[in-house]
């Protein structure tokens, strides 16, 4: 195979995407044979010369080596924009996340970063509300969200699930959502659970003068999920809630562009089986700077203190890509500018309780959508109480009190961390 690919000398232009990758040369190869084969594959090559290649495609659309690191097994290529079909998720993961997974040069490989050319950027919407249009919709100017997950999970009826609702959102809680696999069962069907849980929705705001959100997963197949979104829309709701991996790229598009104006949350249900294995697959990382192109409002990103995997300096690194408007250069990543790419609210859920606020708030900020489904549920007092020790636990960290602090003169939240942090 022809290898022009390689140019240390080169510096990436306007128009290159460029990406990181962690190659795990197999058989013997070099780094920088493995290299050519990943970038090869990915783009215009294939395992032999072919007749049939022009040098003017090559001129085009040949992918650059600009970067071979023998020492962590990383490689960076600069990629032609003109290799890429704008506005396609779809097309992009087919080339730069694509075959090169299976092919035998490599024992592994993961694609760790990629940063994209503006013209790539403004040819997606990105999120529609972003951190400041989701704190409008609910009005909460400066503290962090607080949400939950209706538990059991799946197993109650729609009118069991609306009371636990009604419960948590009186008991101080702005958000209620659906779990990732309750959608559309025969114990709960999507329609009732939607109209019954926004009737206690609107009890609740009657009654706490609070803005209050209700999150209806309305994940299936595509047309399916179109009519539930103006299902929800029709019926006075303000938010849809989608599994972004296991319904996929395209289909988060079509949803991201039914123009229904609903806030999108982005579950991320699935997303370890390609992000875990750190030398294979693709980073969180990656996975959410796709979310934010398309356009989610709100993404899971991880708690770093709560019951899933993922190292806190993982957790704040995602935070900053889908947050800010650039991100520098730093340790395994590559420079990010969004052009203005309107920011997502980083959501951290997953074994959380009330007493990991502090830790939470301290690593990740204010501006983070905090969810607790058992550390509510599981009050000793019952769902309104946990909701209530929740708001108390977040109330301190603002006020710059210590939860045991806090605790002394709020019984909730005293309840909660003797039976959590005991
Ligand atoms: C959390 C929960 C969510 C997890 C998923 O419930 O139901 O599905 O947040 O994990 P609980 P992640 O609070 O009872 O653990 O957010 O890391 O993707
Ligand atoms: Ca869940």
């Amino acid at each position: 195979m022809a290898s022009g690919y390689v140019d240390l000398d080169y510096t990436p232009g306007k128009d290159d995407l460029n990406c990181l990758f962690y190659v795990e040369p197999a058989g013997g190869l070099t780094l920088e044979k493995a290299a050519v084969h990943v970038t090869a594959e990915s783009s215009i090559g294939t395992w032999t010369d072919v007749v049939t290649m022009k040098d003017d495609i090559r001129k085009l659309l040949q992918p650059h080596i600009y970067d071979l690191d023998e020492e962590n097994h990383q490689v960076k290529i600069a990629y032609p924009l003109g290799l890429f079909e704008l506005g396609s998720v779809p097309q992009l993961l087919s080339s730069i996340a694509g075959n090169i997974y299976g092919m035998k040069a490599v024992n592994n490989l993961r694609l760790l970063d990629f940063t994209m050319p503006e013209k790539y950027i403004r040819s997606f919407k990105g999120p529609h509300y972003g951190i400041e249009g989701v704190r409008d919709v609910v009005y909460v100017k400066e503290r962090p969200l607080v949400g939950t997950i209706v538990k059991p999970k799946v197993g109650l009826s729609p009118k069991e699930h609306a009371d636990v609702a009604y419960e948590a959102w009186v008991g101080g809680c702005d958000i209620v959502k659906d779990d990732e696999n309750l959608t559309n069962q025969s114990f709960n069907r999507f329609d009732e659970r939607v109209m019954e849980t926004i009737e206690a929705r609107n009890k609740a705001e009657q009654e706490t003068g609070e803005n209050k959100v209700y999150m209806a997963n309305i994940t299936a197949e595509s047309k399916e999920m179109l009519r539930r979104m103006e299902y929800v829309k029709d019926h006075g709701g303000r938010y849809a809630m989608v599994d972004v991996v296991t319904l996929g790229f395209s289909s988060l598009q079509t949803v991201r562009d039914a123009g229904l104006s609903l806030v999108l949350h982005g579950h991320r249900a699935m997303h370890a089986a390609i992000t875990r294995n750190k030398q294979h697959g693709l980073t969180m990382l990656a996975l959410a700077k796709l979310c934010r192109l398309v356009g989610v409002d709100q993404l899971h990103i991880g708690t770093a203190v709560g019951k899933m995997e993922g190292p806190a300096q993982e957790v704040v690194s995602i935070r900053e890509e889908i947050t800010y408007d650039e991100v520098s250069d730093g340790v395994d990543r590559l420079d990010q500018n969004w052009h203005g790419m309107k920011p997502v609210f980083p959501v951290s859920s997953g074994g959380l309780h009330p007493g990991h606020v502090d830790r939470l708030m301290d690593i990740m900020g204010h501006d983070i959508i905090i969810q607790m489904g058992g550390g509510i549920h599981g009050h000793p007092k019952g769902t309104r109480a946990g909701a209530t020790a929740a708001r108390q636990a977040v109330d301190a960290v603002m006020e710059d009190k210590s939860l045991q602090e806090q605790a002394q003169s709020h019984k909730e939240l005293k309840m909660a961390l003797e039976k959590w942090l005991k």
